[in-house]
Protein backbone atom coordinates (compact mmCIF):
# COMPACT_ATOMS: atom_id res chain seq x y z
CA UNK A 1 0.00 0.00 0.00
CA UNK A 2 1.39 3.30 -0.97
CA UNK A 3 2.06 5.96 2.26
CA UNK A 4 -0.92 8.39 1.66
CA UNK A 5 -3.21 5.22 1.40
CA UNK A 6 -1.57 3.49 4.55
CA UNK A 7 -2.17 6.82 6.30
CA UNK A 8 -5.54 6.95 5.12
CA UNK A 9 -6.36 3.70 6.30
CA UNK A 10 -5.12 4.28 9.51
CA UNK A 11 -7.14 7.46 10.24
CA UNK A 12 -10.30 5.37 9.29
CA UNK A 13 -9.45 3.30 12.41
CA UNK A 14 -10.80 6.03 14.71
CA UNK A 15 -13.98 8.13 14.86
CA UNK A 16 -14.57 11.39 13.40
CA UNK A 17 -14.38 13.19 16.91
CA UNK A 18 -10.98 12.22 18.09
CA UNK A 19 -8.50 14.60 18.81
CA UNK A 20 -4.83 14.60 17.98
CA UNK A 21 -2.19 17.09 19.52
CA UNK A 22 0.69 17.57 20.72
CA UNK A 23 1.70 18.11 24.42
CA UNK A 24 4.57 20.30 26.49
CA UNK A 25 4.98 21.30 29.92
CA UNK A 26 5.71 25.41 31.20
CA UNK A 27 8.89 24.36 33.02
CA UNK A 28 9.99 22.36 30.05
CA UNK A 29 10.14 24.62 27.46
CA UNK A 30 9.09 28.51 28.48
CA UNK A 31 11.98 29.49 30.56
CA UNK A 32 11.94 33.04 31.39
CA UNK A 33 12.47 31.94 35.16
CA UNK A 34 12.28 35.33 36.57
CA UNK A 35 10.36 37.54 34.07
CA UNK A 36 7.26 39.47 34.59
CA UNK A 37 7.09 38.84 38.20
CA UNK A 38 7.16 34.81 38.14
CA UNK A 39 8.24 33.57 41.32
CA UNK A 40 10.66 30.68 42.29
CA UNK A 41 9.22 26.95 41.93
CA UNK A 42 10.71 24.30 43.13
CA UNK A 43 12.27 22.64 39.57
CA UNK A 44 14.32 26.68 40.42
CA UNK A 45 15.56 25.58 43.08
CA UNK A 46 16.41 22.03 42.68
CA UNK A 47 18.51 22.30 39.62
CA UNK A 48 20.41 24.41 41.83
CA UNK A 49 21.55 21.54 43.61
CA UNK A 50 24.71 19.92 42.75
CA UNK A 51 24.63 16.62 40.37
CA UNK A 52 20.92 16.26 40.77
CA UNK A 53 20.41 16.71 36.66
CA UNK A 54 22.56 14.82 34.29
CA UNK A 55 24.63 18.03 32.42
CA UNK A 56 24.22 20.36 34.99
CA UNK A 57 21.28 22.25 33.21
CA UNK A 58 17.95 23.75 34.42
CA UNK A 59 14.99 25.20 32.99
CA UNK A 60 16.09 28.55 33.20
CA UNK A 61 16.40 29.21 29.55
CA UNK A 62 14.99 25.74 28.21
CA UNK A 63 13.04 26.32 24.73
CA UNK A 64 12.68 30.56 25.39
CA UNK A 65 9.01 29.60 24.51
CA UNK A 66 8.04 32.62 26.56
CA UNK A 67 9.37 35.12 24.14
CA UNK A 68 9.08 32.66 21.23
CA UNK A 69 5.11 32.32 21.88
CA UNK A 70 3.92 33.15 18.38
CA UNK A 71 6.27 31.00 15.99
CA UNK A 72 5.87 28.01 18.37
CA UNK A 73 2.53 28.32 17.68
CA UNK A 74 2.74 28.76 13.80
CA UNK A 75 4.63 25.07 14.12
CA UNK A 76 1.14 23.63 15.68
CA UNK A 77 -0.39 24.94 12.58
CA UNK A 78 2.46 23.23 10.29
CA UNK A 79 1.51 19.62 12.45
CA UNK A 80 -2.04 20.74 11.42
CA UNK A 81 -2.92 19.45 14.85
CA UNK A 82 -6.76 19.94 16.42
CA UNK A 83 -5.27 20.12 19.96
CA UNK A 84 -2.23 21.20 22.11
CA UNK A 85 -1.98 20.08 25.65
CA UNK A 86 0.12 22.13 27.79
CA UNK A 87 0.51 23.79 31.47
CA UNK A 88 0.33 26.40 33.06
CA UNK A 89 3.02 27.43 35.64
CA UNK A 90 1.73 28.24 39.03
CA UNK A 91 4.06 30.61 40.44
CA UNK A 92 3.41 32.46 37.46
CA UNK A 93 0.16 32.98 38.38
CA UNK A 94 0.58 32.93 42.24
CA UNK A 95 4.21 33.92 42.46
CA UNK A 96 4.38 32.84 46.55
CA UNK A 97 1.54 29.84 46.04
CA UNK A 98 -1.12 32.24 47.72
CA UNK A 99 -2.79 35.85 47.35
CA UNK A 100 -3.81 37.85 44.02
CA UNK A 101 -3.18 36.93 41.56
CA UNK A 102 0.15 38.38 38.75
CA UNK A 103 -1.19 39.97 35.81
CA UNK A 104 1.32 39.23 33.92
CA UNK A 105 1.47 35.90 34.24
CA UNK A 106 -2.88 35.49 33.25
CA UNK A 107 -1.46 37.67 30.33
CA UNK A 108 0.81 35.12 29.41
CA UNK A 109 -1.73 32.33 28.98
CA UNK A 110 -4.48 34.23 28.11
CA UNK A 111 -2.43 35.57 25.02
CA UNK A 112 -1.41 31.50 24.30
CA UNK A 113 -5.10 30.66 24.33
CA UNK A 114 -6.00 33.01 22.31
CA UNK A 115 -3.66 32.49 20.01
CA UNK A 116 -4.70 28.72 20.03
CA UNK A 117 -8.11 29.46 19.06
CA UNK A 118 -7.27 31.86 16.32
CA UNK A 119 -5.36 28.75 15.12
CA UNK A 120 -8.30 26.91 15.39
CA UNK A 121 -6.33 24.71 17.80
CA UNK A 122 -8.01 23.85 21.44
CA UNK A 123 -6.33 24.39 24.34
CA UNK A 124 -5.69 21.44 26.69
CA UNK A 125 -4.53 22.78 29.80
CA UNK A 126 -2.76 21.41 32.72
CA UNK A 127 -2.78 23.06 35.92
CA UNK A 128 0.22 21.29 37.85
CA UNK A 129 2.77 19.76 35.83
CA UNK A 130 5.34 19.38 38.66
CA UNK A 131 6.15 23.53 39.16
CA UNK A 132 5.25 24.10 42.60
CA UNK A 133 5.60 27.83 43.76
CA UNK A 134 8.74 27.55 45.88
CA UNK A 135 7.21 29.29 48.79
CA UNK A 136 4.89 26.53 49.60
CA UNK A 137 7.76 24.13 49.64
CA UNK A 138 10.10 26.57 51.98
CA UNK A 139 7.01 27.81 54.18
CA UNK A 140 4.97 24.22 54.75
CA UNK A 141 6.90 21.73 52.91
CA UNK A 142 4.92 21.95 49.99
CA UNK A 143 2.42 19.12 49.17
CA UNK A 144 3.27 17.28 52.31
CA UNK A 145 1.24 19.97 54.37
CA UNK A 146 -2.45 19.64 53.96
CA UNK A 147 -2.94 23.17 53.23
CA UNK A 148 -0.85 23.06 50.12
CA UNK A 149 -4.09 21.13 48.46
CA UNK A 150 -6.63 24.15 49.55
CA UNK A 151 -3.72 27.06 47.89
CA UNK A 152 -3.79 24.83 44.73
CA UNK A 153 -7.65 24.93 45.28
CA UNK A 154 -7.48 28.99 45.33
CA UNK A 155 -5.13 28.55 42.06
CA UNK A 156 -7.14 26.69 40.03
CA UNK A 157 -10.55 29.03 40.87
CA UNK A 158 -8.25 32.11 39.60
CA UNK A 159 -7.35 30.10 36.16
CA UNK A 160 -10.94 28.78 35.71
CA UNK A 161 -12.40 32.33 35.80
CA UNK A 162 -9.76 34.45 33.92
CA UNK A 163 -9.34 31.74 31.41
CA UNK A 164 -12.03 28.59 32.02
CA UNK A 165 -14.19 30.11 29.21
CA UNK A 166 -11.76 29.65 26.36
CA UNK A 167 -10.13 25.98 26.94
CA UNK A 168 -11.28 22.63 26.12
CA UNK A 169 -10.70 21.02 29.44
CA UNK A 170 -8.30 21.27 32.54
CA UNK A 171 -6.37 18.12 33.53
CA UNK A 172 -5.63 19.19 37.22
CA UNK A 173 -2.66 16.93 37.72
CA UNK A 174 -0.04 15.33 35.63
CA UNK A 175 1.52 11.98 37.01
CA UNK A 176 0.73 12.64 40.90
CA UNK A 177 2.75 9.57 41.34
CA UNK A 178 6.21 11.09 39.89
CA UNK A 179 5.47 13.99 42.33
CA UNK A 180 4.90 11.94 45.30
CA UNK A 181 7.33 9.20 43.96
CA UNK A 182 10.54 10.48 42.31
CA UNK A 183 10.05 13.70 44.15
CA UNK A 184 9.47 12.91 47.64
CA UNK A 185 10.43 8.94 47.79
CA UNK A 186 13.19 8.77 45.57
CA UNK A 187 14.35 12.04 45.95
CA UNK A 188 15.02 12.17 42.09
CA UNK A 189 12.66 14.88 41.10
CA UNK A 190 12.33 18.27 43.11
CA UNK A 191 11.92 18.88 45.77
CA UNK A 192 14.16 16.04 46.26
CA UNK A 193 12.49 14.29 49.75
CA UNK A 194 13.46 10.76 50.94
CA UNK A 195 11.09 9.39 52.56
CA UNK A 196 8.15 6.79 51.90
CA UNK A 197 5.78 7.87 55.03
CA UNK A 198 6.21 11.96 53.23
CA UNK A 199 5.79 10.04 49.80
CA UNK A 200 2.42 8.40 50.36
CA UNK A 201 1.05 11.47 52.08
CA UNK A 202 1.62 14.13 49.13
CA UNK A 203 -0.02 11.37 46.91
CA UNK A 204 -3.14 11.60 48.84
CA UNK A 205 -2.54 15.65 49.19
CA UNK A 206 -2.26 15.66 45.56
CA UNK A 207 -5.02 13.52 44.90
CA UNK A 208 -7.37 15.36 47.12
CA UNK A 209 -6.60 19.12 45.72
CA UNK A 210 -7.37 17.57 42.47
CA UNK A 211 -10.93 17.01 44.05
CA UNK A 212 -10.68 20.31 45.34
CA UNK A 213 -9.83 22.24 42.40
CA UNK A 214 -12.16 19.83 40.37
CA UNK A 215 -15.28 21.81 42.87
CA UNK A 216 -13.48 24.71 42.28
CA UNK A 217 -13.41 24.68 38.51
CA UNK A 218 -17.34 23.15 38.24
CA UNK A 219 -18.13 25.73 40.45
CA UNK A 220 -16.96 29.00 38.25
CA UNK A 221 -17.31 26.53 35.00
CA UNK A 222 -20.09 24.02 34.94
CA UNK A 223 -19.65 23.60 31.09
CA UNK A 224 -16.09 22.84 31.11
CA UNK A 225 -14.59 18.72 30.92
CA UNK A 226 -11.94 18.30 34.32
CA UNK A 227 -9.99 15.32 34.08
CA UNK A 228 -6.46 14.38 35.74
CA UNK A 229 -3.36 12.52 33.55
CA UNK A 230 -1.76 9.18 34.89
CA UNK A 231 1.25 7.69 34.00
CA UNK A 232 0.45 4.00 33.87
CA UNK A 233 2.38 1.08 32.59
CA UNK A 234 1.25 -2.52 32.41
CA UNK A 235 3.39 -4.50 35.16
CA UNK A 236 4.93 -7.78 34.39
CA UNK A 237 6.95 -10.57 36.69
CA UNK A 238 9.96 -11.43 35.37
CA UNK A 239 9.53 -15.06 35.93
CA UNK A 240 6.57 -17.30 36.71
CA UNK A 241 8.11 -17.23 40.29
CA UNK A 242 6.10 -16.38 43.08
CA UNK A 243 7.89 -13.91 44.50
CA UNK A 244 8.18 -12.12 41.53
CA UNK A 245 4.37 -12.64 40.76
CA UNK A 246 3.85 -11.00 44.30
CA UNK A 247 6.24 -8.25 43.38
CA UNK A 248 4.65 -7.27 40.32
CA UNK A 249 1.00 -7.03 41.80
CA UNK A 250 2.71 -4.98 44.50
CA UNK A 251 3.78 -2.55 41.73
CA UNK A 252 0.93 -2.71 40.10
CA UNK A 253 -0.81 -1.64 43.70
CA UNK A 254 1.14 1.25 43.89
CA UNK A 255 1.67 2.67 40.67
CA UNK A 256 -1.80 1.90 38.79
CA UNK A 257 -4.60 0.53 41.21
CA UNK A 258 -3.77 3.54 44.42
CA UNK A 259 -4.47 6.51 41.68
CA UNK A 260 -7.44 4.30 39.44
CA UNK A 261 -9.29 2.99 42.97
CA UNK A 262 -9.18 6.27 44.60
CA UNK A 263 -10.13 8.09 41.87
CA UNK A 264 -12.94 5.67 40.53
CA UNK A 265 -13.83 3.53 43.32
CA UNK A 266 -13.03 6.15 45.94
CA UNK A 267 -10.80 3.33 48.51
CA UNK A 268 -7.18 2.71 48.13
CA UNK A 269 -6.51 -0.70 47.66
CA UNK A 270 -6.06 -2.65 51.27
CA UNK A 271 -3.23 -4.58 50.01
CA UNK A 272 -0.81 -0.99 49.41
CA UNK A 273 -2.32 0.30 52.62
CA UNK A 274 -0.84 -2.98 54.28
CA UNK A 275 2.27 -2.82 52.25
CA UNK A 276 2.52 0.80 53.52
CA UNK A 277 1.63 0.12 57.26
CA UNK A 278 2.66 3.03 59.26
CA UNK A 279 3.48 5.33 56.15
CA UNK A 280 0.24 4.85 55.02
CA UNK A 281 -1.23 8.65 54.60
CA UNK A 282 -3.46 10.15 57.15
CA UNK A 283 -7.08 10.45 55.61
CA UNK A 284 -9.96 12.83 56.95
CA UNK A 285 -13.51 11.98 56.78
CA UNK A 286 -14.94 13.07 54.04
CA UNK A 287 -11.24 12.74 51.44
CA UNK A 288 -11.99 9.87 49.47
CA UNK A 289 -15.44 11.14 48.24
CA UNK A 290 -13.84 14.19 47.33
CA UNK A 291 -10.89 12.30 45.54
CA UNK A 292 -13.78 10.18 43.76
CA UNK A 293 -15.99 12.63 42.14
CA UNK A 294 -16.91 12.18 38.70
CA UNK A 295 -14.52 12.49 36.11
CA UNK A 296 -14.85 14.23 32.34
CA UNK A 297 -11.98 12.29 30.87
CA UNK A 298 -9.40 10.69 32.24
CA UNK A 299 -5.44 11.01 30.80
CA UNK A 300 -3.45 8.02 30.09
CA UNK A 301 0.28 9.13 29.60
CA UNK A 302 1.92 5.81 28.45
CA UNK A 303 5.85 4.96 27.54
CA UNK A 304 6.72 1.45 28.45
CA UNK A 305 5.96 -1.43 30.25
CA UNK A 306 7.27 -2.52 33.61
CA UNK A 307 8.90 -5.85 34.37
CA UNK A 308 8.89 -6.82 38.14
CA UNK A 309 11.75 -8.32 39.87
CA UNK A 310 11.49 -9.78 43.56
CA UNK A 311 14.32 -8.03 45.55
CA UNK A 312 15.33 -5.29 42.98
CA UNK A 313 14.00 -2.54 41.48
CA UNK A 314 11.61 -2.80 38.69
CA UNK A 315 13.03 -2.18 35.08
CA UNK A 316 11.39 -0.17 31.88
CA UNK A 317 12.60 -3.22 29.57
CA UNK A 318 12.55 -6.45 29.11
CA UNK A 319 15.99 -7.61 28.23
CA UNK A 320 17.27 -7.61 25.13
CA UNK A 321 13.81 -5.84 23.79
CA UNK A 322 14.20 -2.71 21.32
CA UNK A 323 14.60 0.50 23.44
CA UNK A 324 14.35 4.08 23.61
CA UNK A 325 17.49 6.63 24.50
CA UNK A 326 15.71 6.97 28.00
CA UNK A 327 16.38 2.87 28.18
CA UNK A 328 12.65 2.40 27.98
CA UNK A 329 10.95 -0.72 25.87
CA UNK A 330 9.80 -0.08 22.47
CA UNK A 331 6.13 -2.00 23.09
CA UNK A 332 3.29 -0.88 21.61
CA UNK A 333 1.08 -4.01 22.09
CA UNK A 334 1.18 -3.09 25.65
CA UNK A 335 -0.44 0.20 25.28
CA UNK A 336 -3.62 -1.78 24.06
CA UNK A 337 -3.39 -4.03 26.20
CA UNK A 338 -3.18 -1.61 29.12
CA UNK A 339 -6.18 0.14 27.92
CA UNK A 340 -8.21 -2.96 27.82
CA UNK A 341 -6.88 -3.76 31.35
CA UNK A 342 -8.55 -0.71 32.76
CA UNK A 343 -11.89 -0.90 30.81
CA UNK A 344 -12.17 -4.21 32.08
CA UNK A 345 -10.92 -3.51 35.44
CA UNK A 346 -12.93 -0.04 36.14
CA UNK A 347 -16.09 2.13 35.61
CA UNK A 348 -14.45 4.77 33.31
CA UNK A 349 -14.67 8.20 31.84
CA UNK A 350 -13.81 8.59 28.27
CA UNK A 351 -9.99 8.04 27.84
CA UNK A 352 -7.27 10.23 26.55
CA UNK A 353 -3.65 9.33 25.63
CA UNK A 354 -2.49 12.37 27.12
CA UNK A 355 1.53 11.59 25.85
CA UNK A 356 3.30 9.52 24.06
CA UNK A 357 6.56 9.46 22.64
CA UNK A 358 10.31 8.39 22.36
CA UNK A 359 13.67 9.87 22.97
CA UNK A 360 16.21 9.25 20.62
CA UNK A 361 19.86 10.61 19.51
CA UNK A 362 19.19 12.75 16.62
CA UNK A 363 21.46 14.43 14.30
CA UNK A 364 21.13 17.23 11.88
CA UNK A 365 22.43 16.45 9.11
CA UNK A 366 22.63 18.74 6.11
CA UNK A 367 19.64 20.88 7.96
CA UNK A 368 17.55 17.69 8.24
CA UNK A 369 16.67 15.28 11.34
CA UNK A 370 15.78 11.84 10.04
CA UNK A 371 14.71 10.23 12.98
CA UNK A 372 13.05 6.85 11.32
CA UNK A 373 12.77 5.28 14.68
CA UNK A 374 10.62 8.28 16.31
CA UNK A 375 8.52 8.08 13.33
CA UNK A 376 8.00 4.00 13.66
CA UNK A 377 7.62 4.18 17.60
CA UNK A 378 4.68 6.79 17.10
CA UNK A 379 2.73 4.95 13.94
CA UNK A 380 2.90 1.99 16.15
CA UNK A 381 1.63 2.97 19.01
CA UNK A 382 -1.16 4.90 16.89
CA UNK A 383 -1.91 1.08 15.44
CA UNK A 384 -2.12 0.28 19.01
CA UNK A 385 -4.55 2.68 20.44
CA UNK A 386 -6.36 2.09 17.32
CA UNK A 387 -6.34 -1.83 18.08
CA UNK A 388 -8.19 -0.55 21.99
CA UNK A 389 -10.51 1.48 20.49
CA UNK A 390 -11.55 -1.69 17.92
CA UNK A 391 -11.18 -3.83 21.61
CA UNK A 392 -14.21 -1.39 22.58
CA UNK A 393 -12.48 1.19 24.95
CA UNK A 394 -13.63 4.47 24.55
CA UNK A 395 -10.73 6.77 23.95
CA UNK A 396 -11.16 10.03 22.60
CA UNK A 397 -7.87 11.58 21.87
CA UNK A 398 -4.11 11.09 20.99
CA UNK A 399 -1.32 13.46 22.17
CA UNK A 400 2.42 13.43 20.95
CA UNK A 401 5.18 14.03 24.30
CA UNK A 402 6.51 16.28 22.67
CA UNK A 403 6.07 19.48 20.28
CA UNK A 404 9.45 20.22 20.88
CA UNK A 405 13.26 18.69 22.41
CA UNK A 406 12.99 20.37 25.92
CA UNK A 407 14.26 20.23 29.61
CA UNK A 408 14.18 16.39 30.16
CA UNK A 409 13.65 16.49 34.10
CA UNK A 410 16.76 15.02 35.68
CA UNK A 411 18.47 13.66 32.31
CA UNK A 412 18.61 17.63 31.35
CA UNK A 413 18.65 18.34 27.70
CA UNK A 414 20.44 15.47 26.38
CA UNK A 415 17.06 13.22 26.05
CA UNK A 416 15.22 14.35 23.28
CA UNK A 417 11.48 13.74 22.49
CA UNK A 418 10.31 16.64 20.50
CA UNK A 419 8.36 16.36 17.02
CA UNK A 420 10.92 19.43 16.50
CA UNK A 421 14.84 19.42 17.34
CA UNK A 422 15.71 22.38 18.85
CA UNK A 423 19.46 23.81 18.60
CA UNK A 424 19.81 25.22 22.15
CA UNK A 425 22.36 27.23 20.78
CA UNK A 426 20.44 29.43 18.72
CA UNK A 427 16.99 28.56 19.69
CA UNK A 428 16.51 27.10 15.75
CA UNK A 429 13.57 24.75 15.50
CA UNK A 430 13.96 22.35 12.92
CA UNK A 431 10.98 20.19 12.08
CA UNK A 432 12.29 16.13 12.57
CA UNK A 433 10.92 13.95 9.66
CA UNK A 434 8.38 12.47 12.66
CA UNK A 435 7.24 15.77 12.65
CA UNK A 436 6.53 15.95 8.74
CA UNK A 437 4.68 12.01 8.96
CA UNK A 438 2.23 13.55 11.82
CA UNK A 439 1.61 16.44 9.93
CA UNK A 440 0.10 14.31 7.05
CA UNK A 441 -1.49 12.03 9.17
CA UNK A 442 -3.09 14.61 10.82
CA UNK A 443 -4.03 16.10 7.53
CA UNK A 444 -5.27 12.87 6.47
CA UNK A 445 -8.06 13.09 9.29
CA UNK A 446 -8.75 16.58 9.33
CA UNK A 447 -10.00 15.60 5.75
CA UNK A 448 -11.95 12.87 7.05
CA UNK A 449 -13.83 15.13 9.21
CA UNK A 450 -14.69 17.90 6.60
O1 LIG B 1 9.00 14.75 29.88
C1 LIG B 1 8.14 13.95 30.60
C2 LIG B 1 6.87 14.70 30.96
O2 LIG B 1 7.15 15.85 31.67
C3 LIG B 1 5.96 13.82 31.79
N1 LIG B 1 5.77 12.53 31.21
C4 LIG B 1 6.91 11.82 30.72
C5 LIG B 1 7.76 12.71 29.83
C6 LIG B 1 9.00 11.93 29.32
O3 LIG B 1 9.78 11.53 30.40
Amino acid sequence: MSDARSIEALCRRFPPGFVWGVASSSYQIEGAAAEDGKGPSIWDDFCKRPGVIADGSSGAVACDHYHRLDTDLDLLTELAVDAYRFSISWPRIQPTGAGAPNESGLAFYERLIDGLLRRNIKPYVTLYHWDLPAALQHAQGGWAARDTAHRFRDYAAIVAQRLGDRVASFATHNEPWVTATLGHELGLFAPGVRNRAIAAQVSHHCLLSHGLAAQAIRAVRPETPVGIVLNLSPITHATQSGADVAQAALEDGLLVRWYMDALLKGAYPADVLGHLAADAPRIESGDMQLIAQPLDFLGVNYYYPTIAYAGKPASPATPGAPITDMGWEVAPASLTGLLARLARDYVLPPLMITENGAAYRDRVENGRVEDKARREYLESHVRAAADAIERGVDLRGYFVWSLLDNFEWASGYDKRFGLYYVDYATQARIAKSSATWYARLMRACRLRRS
